[in-house]
């Protein structure tokens, strides 16, 4: 599928210093040491409503990722799926009287206008679900050759008995894993199940819904084996950064590394299981079921995106937070200061800055920290000249902020 358009990110006097970022599955801030390329897989959107401020939060944090490999002299290999044929895609299509296609057709357009305007870098393969069923019917067979599936009725199960590595992304207690997987799409109390947890692979026809052929009949696929084909085909396994959101820690993070350790052997899936924070507004996590949302679109008509992209940046990509208009007002404020340092005939030493900031990126992605050091040089002066055009580029190609 069709991806969106790069901005150019200027190259960077030297080279930036190797990535730190906290793995969710050894609970540590490791060193990513991706060998020559490095293969980034985020979860991409469900589309059936516009981008919110909380998905734009998620993909800029793997934005970062993305901006410091570079940065670090690293070829990004970047995948992203989008989950285009879903329950609740076609819930929304069926309850608003358009075509499931029309609807995420449309939904998807207007996230890649959003990303651009970001200034969002692209992944190289943008990839729906619906152009890879066979791919997905592929990696299923496989789990069945494994021994690692079973039926109920027309549908495939996988059977967490057949996981060694289960729990071991996200660490939780069987309590726990129970509580999220019947909150986040997935169905403990089904009648003929082996165990609560085993996840669906294969949802056999029902009528009036889409559905593909498959070695196992038709159907649609479960959601997590969707994420595991997709990284498979592109990246393979063993690739450097699983993203998403921290919602998707369990079930899906967690179900789609153990199919790709079944499905291949190899272990583990991804190197690091990085994940945002959740973005609030109005005292709840922003979502499209509980629609507390700020959309990306709606605050673009009144707002610089260059300005939406620092409020998001003051928060640490890991943080919970909520959104409050202020926050926009306060990176208003900082966009204007940043853009008058920057046209400044000289300031303060451009290299120190560009030292500091690169460490503080390094640094399990520290934006605030950033932002705080380009502050200070913006609020100082100095007889550096060629400072102000350094760290145009700097602000530029690190934090993606066009000043
Ligand atoms: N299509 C699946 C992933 S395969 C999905 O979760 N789609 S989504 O549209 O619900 O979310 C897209 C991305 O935004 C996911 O990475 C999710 O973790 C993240 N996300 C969703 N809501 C928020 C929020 N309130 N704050 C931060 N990130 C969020
Ligand atoms: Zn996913």
């Amino acid at each position: 599928m069709r991806s969106w358009s790069a901005p150019k990110v200027p190259k960077l006097p030297g080279s930036g210093l190797p990535l730190r970022l906290y793995d969710t599955a050894t609970r540590e801030v490791r060193e990513t040491e991706p060998s020559g390329k490095a293969r980034m897989y985020v979860c991409g959107i469900t589309p059936y409503d516009a981008t919110h401020l909380g998905h734009a939060n998620t993909y800029l944090a793997f934005d970062l990722v993305n901006r410091a490999w570079r940065d670090a002299g690293h070829d990004v290999h970047y995948t992203q799926n989008t989950t285009d044929v879903d329950d609740p895609l076609l819930e929304r299509a069926q309850a608003i009287g358009v075509d499931w296609r029309e609807l995420a057709d449309r939904e998807i357009e207007l996230f890649r206008t959003d990303m651009e305007a970001l200034r969002i870098l692209p992944p190289r393969d943008y990839v729906a679900v619906t152009e890879v069923i066979d791919d997905i019917a592929e990696v299923i067979v496989r789990l069945m050759e494994r021994g690692a599936t079973y039926r109920i009725g027309d549908d495939v199960y996988f059977s967490v008995a057949a996981a060694p590595k289960f729990g071991a992304i996200s660490g939780y207690d069987e309590e726990t894993m129970r509580r999220l997987f019947a909150e986040r799409g997935g169905d403990p109390g089904r009648a003929g199940k082996r165990n609560p947890l085993d996840w669906l692979l294969w949802r056999g026809e029902r009528p009036g819904e889409p559905s593909w052929e498959s070695p196992f009949g038709r159907g649609r696929p479960g959601w997590h084996v969707e994420c595991t084909a997709i990284a498979l085909r592109h990246l393979g396994p063993g690739f450097d950064v699983s993203g998403g959101g921290s919602d998707l820690i369990f079930p899906h993070h967690e179900m789609g590394a153990c199919e790709g350790h079944v499905a291949t052997g190899e272990w583990p899936f991804a190197r690091a299981y990085v994940h945002a924070g959740m973005v609030a507004y109005e005292g709840e996590k922003m979502s499209k079921s509980r629609g507390n949302l700020v959309f990306v679109s709606e605050l673009r008509r009144e707002a610089d995106p260059m300005a939406i992209r620092l409020a998001l940046l003051a928060r640490h990509y890991r943080s919970d937070w909520e959104w409050t208009p202020d926050r926009l007002t306060e990176a208003e404020a900082r966009l204007a200061r940043w853009r008058a340092a920057v046209a400044r005939p000289a300031g303060p030493d451009g290299a120190a800055l560009l030292a500091r900031v690169r460490e503080r990126i390094a640094d399990d992605l520290d934006a605030p920290g950033a932002l705080a050091l380009i502050d200070a040089w913006a609020a100082a002066d100095g007889d550096d000249a060629s400072a102000p055009g350094l760290v145009r580029d700097m602000v530029d190609a690190l934090l993606g902020v066009a000043l």
